[in-house]
C-alpha cells in the first residue's frame, strides 16, 4: 500500500506497549508498514472543559504518530458514559429495555465527532486512507465530508448490526444510518449483520442494491460486506510460553490437581451473559451431583463502564450468585465459584485458558468474541479442552465444531458443560483441530488485509 494509513478510534492502544492485545497489535503493524496515524481521545477528561473543544497531543511511537484529544467533562459525559454506553451500546446488543434515550446525549456524540472531525482534518495528507473503528464514530465520516474531505473512509463495527425494528428503538437511527453511507466501506463481523444492515437500508431507506455488497440510497453508494476479525494465532502462542503463563498453568495445576476447571473470562458486561452462566452452572451442580466437589468455575471479569447504573447491578447479581452458589455447594476444601473482578494480566492468559477443561463463552449478544479464539489457540492440540459457545456470538458462525448453546436455556446450557466434562479425548481432538483450524484461517492479519485491500478497492461514491 502506497497511501499513508489513518486510524481512527475512540480509545488508543499504543502497538509497543506490552500489553496491547490482537487488535493494538494488527493495527500497529498495519500503520508501521505505511508509517501511518492513529487518532483518538486521549482518555483524559478536563473538568470544566469548553464543549466542542479539546488539546491535541502528536506524540512519536516507532513509524506510528499517536494524536490524541482531551474531551471536556460535558462532552464526554454525553458523548460516551451518555450515547455510546447508555444508547448504542445496550441497542446494539438487544438490550432495549436498559437503553436510556435523552436529547443531550445525541447532541454530544454529534458535537464529539465534529470536534474530531475538525481536529483530524488538520491532519490530514490528500492520499490517506481513513479506518475509523467502532460505534462511538458513526458520524465521523458524514462530518469529515462535510469539511471537504475527499480521502477513502472505511468503517468496521465491532458490535452486532441490530435487525431493523430493534435499531428503529433509537430516535435518532435514520440520522445514524444515513451517515453511514458517507464512508466508501462498511465492514462488519458476521454476515447475520451483513443480513440486518441490508434489510434496515431497503426496508426504511429504500436502498437499492447494486450487485452483491454495494448499496445506493440518500443519493450515496456504499459497500458493506462481513470482515470477521481474529487473533494473531502466533503472538498468543507465543505468549504461552512467556514465564508468567507457565507458571498460572503449573499453579492452578497444582492447587486443583483432583479438579475439572471452567474457565469464563470477559469484561464485566451485560452482554456477556454471566448471571445465566453462573445459573447453568448452579444449575450443572443440581442435576449432575457427580460434578460436586470437582467442578470448578473460574470468572474472570474486568471492571468496565463504572458509573454506568447497569454496569454496577450486573456486578451485584454476579456478587450475589456466586455467593449463594458457594454457600450453597461450598466445601472447607472447595470453592465451587472464583469470581475474581479483575483484568487479568494479557501474559497470564494463554496459562489460565490451557489450564482449563471447558470455556464457557456464552454472550447473550457479541459482534465475534475473541476469547473463544483465545482459548483455542491456547490449548494443548494433544489434550484440548472443550468450547463452549453461546449461538448468539458472532464466533458461533464461524465456529461450528464448538459445542453450541443457547445461553437463556439454562437447563440446556448446564447439559452442554456435563457433555464437556464427559467428552472423550478423540472427540475433544478432533473438535478442536477443526476450530483451530479456523481460527488460524481467519486471523486478524486476514481481517486488516482484506479490510484494507476492500477500502482502495471500494468503487467511489459519486457528488
Ligand atoms: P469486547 O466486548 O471487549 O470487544 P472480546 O472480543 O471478548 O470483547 O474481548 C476482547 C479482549 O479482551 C480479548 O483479547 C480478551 O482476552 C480480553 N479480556 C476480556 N476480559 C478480560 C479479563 N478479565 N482479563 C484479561 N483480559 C480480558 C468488542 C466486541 C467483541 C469483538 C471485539 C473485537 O464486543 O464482540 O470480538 O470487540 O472486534
Amino acid at each position: 500500500m502506497t497511501s499513508r494509513l489513518v486510524v481512527v478510534s475512540n480509545r488508543i492502544g499504543d502497538p509497543r506497549k506490552a500489553a496491547a492485545g490482537g487488535l493494538a497489535v494488527a493495527l500497529g503493524d498495519a500503520l508501521s508498514e505505511s508509517g501511518g496515524l492513529w487518532f483518538g481521545w486521549s482518555g483524559k477528561v478536563v473538568a470544566g472543559g469548553a464543549r466542542g473543544e479539546g488539546d491535541l497531543h502528536l506524540q512519536p511511537s516507532g513509524k506510528v504518530t499517536l494524536a490524541t484529544l482531551d474531551l471536556g467533562s460535558d462532552d464526554h459525559a454525553a458523548y460516551y458514559a451518555g450515547y455510546s454506553n447508555r444508547v448504542l451500546w445496550p441497542v446494539f446488543h438487544y438490550r432495549l429495555d436498559l437503553a436510556q434515550f435523552d436529547d443531550g446525549y445525541f447532541e454530544g456524540y454529534q458535537r464529539v465527532n465534529r470536534l474530531f472531525a475538525r481536529k483530524l482534518s488538520t491532519l490530514l495528507k490528500p492520499d490517506d486512507i481513513i479506518w475509523v473503528h467502532d460505534y462511538h464514530l458513526i458520524p465521523l465520516a458524514a462530518e469529515l465530508r462535510a469539511l471537504g474531505c475527499r480521502q477513502r473512509i472505511g468503517f468496521f463495527l465491532h458490535i452486532p448490526m441490530p435487525p431493523p425494528l430493534v435499531m428503529a428503538a433509537i430516535p435518532a437511527h435514520d440520522m445514524l444510518m444515513r451517515s453511514l453511507f458517507a464512508y466508501d466501506l462498511i465492514g462488519l463481523q458476521s454476515e447475520a449483520d451483513v443480513a440486518h444492515f441490508a434489510r434496515y437500508v431497503e426496508m426504511e431507506a429504500g436502498a437499492e442494491r447494486l450487485g452483491r455488497d454495494q448499496y445506493r440510497a440518500f443519493g450515496q453508494q456504499v459497500c458493506a460486506r462481513a470482515f470477521p476479525i481474529g487473533i494473531d494465532v502466533d503472538e498468543f502462542q507465543a505468549l504461552a510460553q512467556t514465564p508468567e503463563s507457565i507458571e498460572t498453568r503449573e499453579t492452578l495445576r497444582s492447587q486443583y490437581p483432583l479438579r475439572q476447571l471452567l474457565i469464563g473470562v470477559d469484561r464485566l458486561d451485560y452482554s456477556k451473559g454471566l448471571p445465566q452462566r453462573l445459573r447453568a452452572f448452579h444449575r450443572l451442580l443440581a442435576d449432575y451431583p457427580e460434578n460436586r466437589n470437582s467442578a470448578t468455575l473460574i470468572q474472570v471479569a474486568t471492571p468496565t463502564r463504572e458509573g454506568v447504573e447497569s454496569y454496577e447491578d450486573i456486578r451485584r447479581e454476579l456478587e450475589g450468585l456466586s455467593g449463594q452458589i458457594n454457600g450453597e455447594y461450598g466445601e472447607l476444601d472447595w470453592m465451587p465459584v472464583r469470581y475474581i473482578h479483575r483484568t487479568l494480566a494479557r501474559r497470564r492468559l494463554p496459562g489460565l485458558y490451557r489450564a482449563g477443561r471447558v470455556a464457557l463463552v456464552t454472550p447473550l449478544r457479541d459482534g465475534m468474541n475473541l476469547v473463544a479464539k483465545e482459548f483455542v489457540a491456547a490449548q494443548d492440540a494433544a489434550d484440548p479442552g472443550v468450547l463452549v459457545l453461546s449461538r448468539f456470538a458472532g464466533a458461533a458462525e464461524q465456529m461450528r465444531a464448538a459445542l453450541l448453546v443457547n445461553p437463556y436455556d439454562i437447563g440446556a446450557t448446564a447439559g452442554a458443560v456435563q457433555r464437556a466434562l464427559r467428552m472423550p479425548l478423540s472427540e475433544r481432538v478432533e473438535r478442536h483441530q477443526a476450530l483451530l483450524a479456523g481460527v488460524r484461517e481467519h486471523d486478524v492479519h486476514r481481517w486488516r488485509r482484506e479490510f484494507l485491500q476492500a477500502l482502495q478497492a471500494a468503487e467511489r461514491a459519486p457528488g
